[in-house]
């Protein structure tokens, strides 16, 4: 058998935690002859907890889970770690701005990305799904100078898989004939979730569709503000669908994505299709060999632009909130 991989997972007793780490124990993310460590961090406060999920996580008695460790020092669950899938975060309490979230969360991710730059093994990956995403993934991979800076991401294919979704209903088409979908920007309701370079069946989405006022005014701010919709109608907030887009981000960055096709991703920029540079923002992205591309050559018109500024706006306005946090 091959050695097993090192699967990090912060806030691991939450709720995507809950929804993950089952799945990763079963082989979802690298095949059913790769065997794997979880490696679970959690604050001391959640450790009860985290040991009742190992308890159920040795009950399902899965053949490729060879160890799990439980935690609470980030230096001992980010030892070398192969992949880092940082989900914990210190959730929005009530009356708290944004600004006071990126606040809250800046000496996690500051203590955490050391931690990771100290620890990690040489090939190691980085996926951010705790909120704020991409700037707390900033904040993280400058506090890791050892750590190659494109090896960190932010998760934006929660939006990408719920764009695609959106796509395939109107149309009335199979989920796999939607390709080419991207969200670009920040994970917030200020991303541009983009219909108009999409394709159905191989063809512009935007004929398929045959209603750009309906992209503009209804599946644009269906895909931003779906997160507020679910946790509405569930009275929480998405987990099943945020682990699962956790293990499809991984999937493609490991196996790479489909030929002719694209995912997002949120990686560093440096200023593609006029991009702000030095944030973590959500491009096309293919992948190949465990090396992701932004994909090039895409022509933009006034709204992609508008749209693409907007968003890249509110990315300079978080890193400048969280500015003492970057080394
Ligand atoms: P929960 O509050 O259920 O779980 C978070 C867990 O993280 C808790 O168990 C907590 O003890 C732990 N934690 C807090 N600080 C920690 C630290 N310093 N080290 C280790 N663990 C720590 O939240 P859950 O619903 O699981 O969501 C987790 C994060 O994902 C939140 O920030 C949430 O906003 C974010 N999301 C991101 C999404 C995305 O698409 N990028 C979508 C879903 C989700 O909203």
């Amino acid at each position: 058998m091959t050695d097993p991989i090192r699967v990090a997972v912060t806030g691991a007793a939450g709720n995507i935690g809950y929804a993950l780490i089952f799945r990763i124990a079963n082989g979802d993310l690298f095949g059913p002859d790769q065997p794997v460590i979880l490696q679970l961090l959690e604050i001391p406060p959640a450790m009860d907890a985290l040991e009742g999920v190992a308890m159920e996580l040795e009950d399902c008695a899965f053949p490729l889970l060879t160890q799990t460790v439980l935690t609470d020092e980030p230096d001992v669950a980010f030892a070398s770690a192969n992949w880092a899938l940082l989900v914990g975060a210190r959730p929005r309490a009530a009356g708290m701005e944004r600004k006071d979230l990126l606040s809250a969360n800046g000496p996690i991710f500051v203590s955490q990305g050391r931690a990771i730059n100290d620890n990690v093994a040489d090939d190691a990956r980085i996926v951010v799904v705790g909120n704020p995403a991409n700037t707390n993934c900033l904040i993280a991979m400058r506090n890791a100078p050892d750590v190659p800076a494109e090896r960190f991401t932010a998760m934006t294919r929660l939006d990408h898989n719920r764009a695609q979704s959106q796509l395939a209903q109107k149309t009335g088409r199979p989920l796999h004939a939607v390709t080419n979908v991207t969200i670009w920007g920040n994970h917030s309701a200020t991303q541009y979730p983009d219909a108009f370079h999409a394709q159905i069946d191989g063809q512009p989405a935007p004929a398929v569709v045959g209603d750009d006022s309906w992209i503009k005014e209804t599946f644009i701010p269906t895909v931003q503000k779906r997160g507020a919709e679910v946790i509405a109608a569930r009275g929480a907030s998405s987990a099943a669908s945020a682990a699962n887009a956790c293990i499809n981000h991984v999937q493609s960055w490991h196996a790479g994505a489909a030929e002719g096709d694209w995912v997002s991703m949120g990686v560093p920029s440096t200023g593609e299709y006029h991009s702000p540079t030095g944030v973590i923002f959500s491009y096309p992205v293919t992948i190949r060999d465990g090396v992701y591309r932004i994909v090039q050559g895409l022509e933009l018109n006034d709204f992609d632009r508008e749209k693409i500024a907007a968003t890249g706006a509110e990315l300079l306005a978080e890193r400048a909130a969280i500015a003492d946090s970057l080394p």
